[in-house]
């Protein structure tokens, strides 16, 4: 890293500290590649894991699939751990590698504009100190698809004189006990938190729009054995998350080709409704009228039960206002509240940096997105925008495993090519449009035909046009096998710049 008195010149800056970013900066590392900065706008490592603090807050994947190839960890507590556990494991992970030194904590990054002139990303960042300005070869984007909590879109909502806020904003000082709290939203967060809190307000209304699919989940917990064997039993550990693995990879042929293959999870779901709610009525209010895998399936034995409870009314009627005391519903039912949980999901399809990049010519990424919908190819590189990288980006989600290994997938990517740049001493590679027309060509044909489309819901997977712009639809080690190498044939390459870096 160099400095002069307006520009921080580094190789590569990395946004986000998450799985995402730490992984990138782990790998950098041991490449060699240690001119790099992490900017993160929270106050640690851990991204979604440093965010969501509701109670119930865990993985619904298992953490030995749930976590970094190259740093297993032996303590899980649980098959399914808390946020806490992923948080520190997280944590630790960082430590281990010796990234921290080059994060920059609480700052946030404002604009991003590509110089052509000296083939750097201009980044600017805002801190409480004030702003300064990266120059950076490389621009590598992992601020996580699920950072920015989505408010909804109620009449009111402002004027609500209660405690308000959202599940990954969660407010510790308020206490529940016994207060009448209402949960808008039936997604993932809400039904962690719902069983949570159910046992200590003194009434609870849950408002669903949509009803999810639940399938029971299989929890276990780790015993001081088990853990010694992960430790101590070469390659146990690897067999056990290569058997969760697989066993994950499975589901792919019914969310993307045909949703009937889902049937027996469909009848488990509604196992677990017939177990969890006595009340004929409300389990006919619980049970989805769409394809099972269409939403995200949730997995939960205590979701149920705590609707089924006599402090907790499940709402469908649909909100009409929030009042400053209550929420009145289409039918004109007041519920009088103490407190609003608004679980009501993320800025997914509108990714919110691509607002902030500019790129070769001044467009901005949000723009390019407007035309062609929030797209990449391999989900990590757009053509007009030379040198960036998504660590997660478009059509690299998931409904079925871990996210990490998509993580590990795209930074091997990245890792080749900064390696292909540097070899070959390329100043600036970029895809080329028909490479990012035909992979998305072949991505939207298969997503058309996935249980995501055709399964007769709206999810948070598709955007405003109805185009899913978030999910990968086929097997992870396709997606792995696609990005092993850096193909450089497909990109646009230049010589480096001749220009220096000029202070104004
Ligand atoms: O958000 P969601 P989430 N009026 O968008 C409802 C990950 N995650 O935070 O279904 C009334 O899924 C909305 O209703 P509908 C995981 O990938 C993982 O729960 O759109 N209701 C829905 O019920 C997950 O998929 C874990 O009709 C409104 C809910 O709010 C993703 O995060 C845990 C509304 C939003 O559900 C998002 O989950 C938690 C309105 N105006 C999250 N607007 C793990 O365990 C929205 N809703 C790893």
């Amino acid at each position: 890293m160099s400095t002069n008195t307006d520009l921080v010149t580094v190789d590569h800056l990395i946004v986000g500290a998450g799985f995402g970013g730490l992984c990138a900066a782990i790998k950098l590392d041991e490449d060699g590649e240690r001119d790099f900065v992490v900017i993160e706008r929270g106050n640690d490592v851990g991204g979604t894991w440093r965010d969501n603090t509701y109670p119930g807050a865990a993985c619904d994947v298992p953490s030995q699939l749930y976590s970094y190839s190259f740093a297993p960890n032996s303590e899980w507590s649980m098959s399914f751990s808390p946020q806490p556990e992923i948080h520190d494991y997280i944590r630790q992970v960082a430590r281990h590698y010796g990234v921290r030194d080059r994060m920059v904590f609480n700052t946030t990054v404002t604009g991003a504009d590509w110089d052509e002139a000296t083939q750097r990303w201009l980044v600017t960042t805002t801190s409480a100190e004030g702003q300064t300005t990266y120059a950076a070869r490389t621009f590598i984007v992992g601020p996580g698809p699920l950072s920015e909590p989505k408010l909804p879109a109620i009449d009111g909502l402002e004027d609500f004189e209660g405690e308000v806020f959202h599940s990954a904003r969660w407010n510790h000082d308020v206490d529940l006990t016994g207060k009448r709290v209402a949960v808008i939203g039936t997604g993932a967060s809400a039904i962690q938190i719902v069983p949570e809190i159910q046992p200590v307000a003194g009434h609870l209304d849950v408002y669903q729009r949509t009803a999810p699919w639940v399938i029971p989940r299989n929890e276990h917990r780790y015993s001081g054995l088990e853990k010694l064997a992960f430790r101590r039993v070469p390659g146990l550990q690897k067999a056990a998350r290569l058997a969760i693995y697989w066993g994950r990879e499975a589901y792919v042929p019914a969310f993307a080709w045909q949703p009937k293959l889902a049937a027996p999870a469909k009848q488990l779901a509604l196992r677990n409704i017939r177990k969890g709610i006595k009340d004929p009525e409300l389990r006919a209010k619980v049970t989805p009228d769409y394809e099972i895998g269409c939403k995200r399936i949730l997995i939960s034995n205590r979701y149920y039960p705590a609707l089924d409870a006599d402090n907790t009314e499940l709402v469908t009627d649909p909100i009409a206002r929030v009042t400053p005391t209550g929420i009145v519903t289409a039918d004109g039912t007041e519920r009088e509240i103490d407190v609003l949980i608004v679980a009501t999901g993320f800025e997914a399809t509108d990714i919110p940096i691509a607002h902030h990049v500019r790129g070769r010519g001044g467009e901005s990424m949000a723009d390019r997105f407007k035309r062609t919908g929030a797209a990449a190819y391999k989900g990590s590189t757009v053509p007009g925008f030379p040198n960036l990288f998504f660590v997660i980006g478009p059509n690299t989600g998931l409904g079925h495993s871990s996210m990490v290994f998509i993580i590990e997938s795209q930074v091997q990517y990245l890792r080749d090519a900064i390696r292909t740049m540097r070899v070959n001493d390329f100043g600036t590679v970029e895809p080329t449009e028909d490479a990012f027309r035909e992979w998305n060509a072949v991505l939207q044909k298969q997503l058309a035909r996935s249980v995501w489309s055709t399964g007769g819901c709206a999810s948070w997977y598709l955007d405003e046009e109805g185009r899913n712009t978030t999910l990968w639809p086929s097997f992870t080690f396709l997606f792995r096998h696609l990005l092993h190498t850096f193909d450089v044939d497909r990109y646009v390459v230049t010589a480096p710049a001749t220009k220096e870096l000029v202070s104004a």
